[in-house]
C-alpha cells in the first residue's frame, strides 16, 4: 500500500470524496510551486500534532485555570508552546490561543484601545494588513482609524508617519506588514511611538520564521505587544499568538487606569474570555512542535537561504529590467509591477498558474488600478526554498518567470522548467 493511502486510510474508507480531494491537493502542492509570500509547508510533525486527539478536547481558561475537567496533558502542551514562544521571541508573556492572525491583531487591540478610539495601521493597498484599521475590517469600524502609506518608491517615509502619528495621537501605532520587501525599523518606530504616548504594536506575522532565525532584526525592546500568525515564515499550523512584556495578574482582579506593566492581563483577557472560547489545543501542539524546529541550525539555515533566495530573484528581475517596488528585497517577498508588460496583476497571476507557479496578484505602493485587478504580483521563497532550491534554481525560476510575463508563447518551455524542478526537489517525499 502507498504511504498516502496508509496515512489517510480511515478517510479514503469512510469517505472516498474528501479522499480524493485530500489527495488532489497533496499532487498539486507536489507539482506545483508555491510563491505566495505568506505560504509555507508545515513539517510532518507538525501535521502529526494538529491531526491528533486533543482535537477533541475542550478547555476554556488557560493552564491551570480552566473551566472544564481534563486538562493534565493541555495544560502540558499549552505551557510548553507559551514557554518555546517566549524564549524564541525573547519576549515575557506570551499568549498562543489566537485562531490566527486576524483574531490576534483585533484582541491586541481590544486590549489597550476602548471603542472609538484612534490607531494607525498601513493602508491596505500599501502592505499593511486589513486589521491595521481598514474600513471594511472591524478594526476599522470598532476603533477611529488613521492610515499611512509609503513614499513614491514604496518606502516607509517615517517625516509622514511622525507627523500623521502628532497630528492624530493615536493610541496604537501599528507596524509589520504584508507587502513590504524591506526591513522595518522597529527602533524608530519605538521612538515614534514614544513621543505620542502610542502602544506600538508589531504585526511580524510576514516576517516571524526570520525574526525567529535573527535574519530580520527583532522587535524585542521596541514594540509593547507583538502579534503573529505561526504558519507564513514560521512554519508552523494556521494559528495566532500574542506576545508582550510582564506577568499576568489575578484574572478577576479588576485593573483601573491599565499601564503597559498590565498588558499580559489585558491581553489574557482580551482573548479570553473577550473574543475567543475554546483554544484549538490541537493548533497549539502544532504550534509547539513548530517553536522548537524554529530554533534549530536547520531552521537558520532555511531562513538564510529564504532570504538569500529572494535576493537572488530580484537581481535577475532587475537584471531583466523588470519593475520592482523599492527596487529589491531585504526579505521573504518581491512586489512587481507587471503593467510594463502590457498586462495587470490579475492577467500575470492566471498566466504563472499556466506554469505550476501559484502566487498572487497585489496592489503595488500608488498604484493606480483597482485592488481587484491591481498593477502587481506578490511573490515568495518560503516554499521554494523548503524544497531544497537555492541560487541556482532561482536562476530558472526567475527566467521562466520573466519569460513568461514577457510573452504567453513561452509558456510551454517555462512549463516544463518548473515541472523538472518540481521533480528535483520532492515535496512530502513518499507521500
Ligand atoms: N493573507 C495573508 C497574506 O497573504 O499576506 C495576510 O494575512
Amino acid at each position: 500500500m502507498k504511504e498516502r493511502e496508509k496515512v489517510y486510510s480511515h478517510i479514503k474508507k469512510g469517505d472516498s470524496e474528501i479522499y480524493r480531494a485530500v489527495s488532489g491537493e497533496i499532487d498539486r502542492q507536489q507539482e506545483g510551486l508555491e510563491m505566495i509570500p505568506s505560504e509555507s509547508y508545515a513539517s510532518r510533525a507538525v501535521l502529526e500534532a494538529i491531526g491528533s486527539v486533543f482535537e477533541n478536547k475542550y478547555s476554556e481558561g488557560y493552564p491551570k485555570k480552566r473551566y472544564y475537567g481534563g486538562q493534565k496533558y493541555t495544560d502540558i502542551v499549552e505551557q510548553i508552546a507559551i514557554k518555546r514562544a517566549k524564549k524564541l521571541f525573547r519576549f515575557e508573556h506570551a499568549n498562543v490561543q489566537p485562531y490566527s492572525g486576524s483574531p490576534a491583531n483585533f484582541a491586541a487591540l481590544n486590549a489597550v484601545c476602548a471603542p472609538g478610539d484612534t490607531i494607525m495601521g498601513m493602508d491596505l493597498r500599501f502592505g499593511g494588513h486589513l486589521t491595521h484599521g481598514w474600513k471594511v475590517s472591524v478594526t476599522g469600524k470598532y476603533f477611529n482609524s488613521a492610515q499611512y502609506t509609503t513614499d513614491k518608491n514604496g518606502f516607509l517615509d517615517f517625516n509622514e508617519i511622525e507627523k500623521l502619528a502628532k497630528k492624530h495621537k493615536p493610541k496604537v501605532i501599528i507596524c509589520g506588514y504584508t507587502a513590504y520587501p524591506r526591513t522595518i525599523d522597529f527602533a524608530k518606530f519605538a521612538e515614534i511611538a514614544r513621543g505620542v504616548g502610542a502602544y506600538l504594536l508589531a504585526d511580524i506575522a510576514h516576517i516571524a520564521g526570520l525574526v525567529a532565525a535573527g535574519e530580520h532584526p527583532s522587535p524585542a525592546g521596541f514594540a509593547d505587544i507583538v502579534t503573529t500568525t505561526t504558519h507564513k515564515t514560521l512554519r508552523g499550523p494556521r494559528a495566532g499568538m500574542i506576545l508582550c512584556n510582564g506577568n499576568p495578574s489575578d484574572p478577576l482582579k479588576p485593573i483601573k487606569n491599565p499601564t503597559k506593566k498590565d498588558l499580559p492581563t489585558l491581553i489574557d483577557r482580551s482573548i479570553f474570555p473577550g473574543m475567543q472560547g475554546g483554544p484549538h489545543i490541537h493548533t497549539i501542539a502544532g504550534v509547539a512542535v513548530a517553536l522548537k524546529e524554529a530554533s534549530t541550525k536547520e531552521f537558520k539555515a532555511y531562513a538564510k537561504q529564504v532570504v538569500k533566495n529572494a535576493k537572488k530573484l530580484a537581481d535577475i528581475f532587475n537584471n531583466r529590467g523588470l519593475r520592482l517596488s523599492t527596487g529589491g528585497t531585504d526579505n521573504h517577498l518581491i512586489l512587481m509591477d507587471v503593467t510594463p508588460f502590457g498586462i495587470t496583476g490579475k492577467e500575470a497571476e492566471e498566466r504563472l498558474e499556466q506554469i505550476a507557479i501559484s502566487l498572487n496578484k497585489n496592489a503595488i505602493p500608488h498604484d493606480p488600478n483597482p485592488p481587484y485587478n491591481p498593477s502587481g504580483i506578490r511573490l515568495g521563497t518560503p516554499c521554494v526554498t523548503i524544497r531544497g532550491m537555492k541560487e541556482p534554481e532561482m536562476d530558472i525560476l526567475g527566467n521562466a518567470i520573466a519569460d513568461t510575463l514577457e510573452d504567453k508563447k513561452n509558456i510551454r518551455k517555462a512549463k516544463l522548467a518548473v515541472k523538472e524542478l518540481c521533480a528535483k526537489f520532492p515535496l512530502y517525499k513518499g507521500l
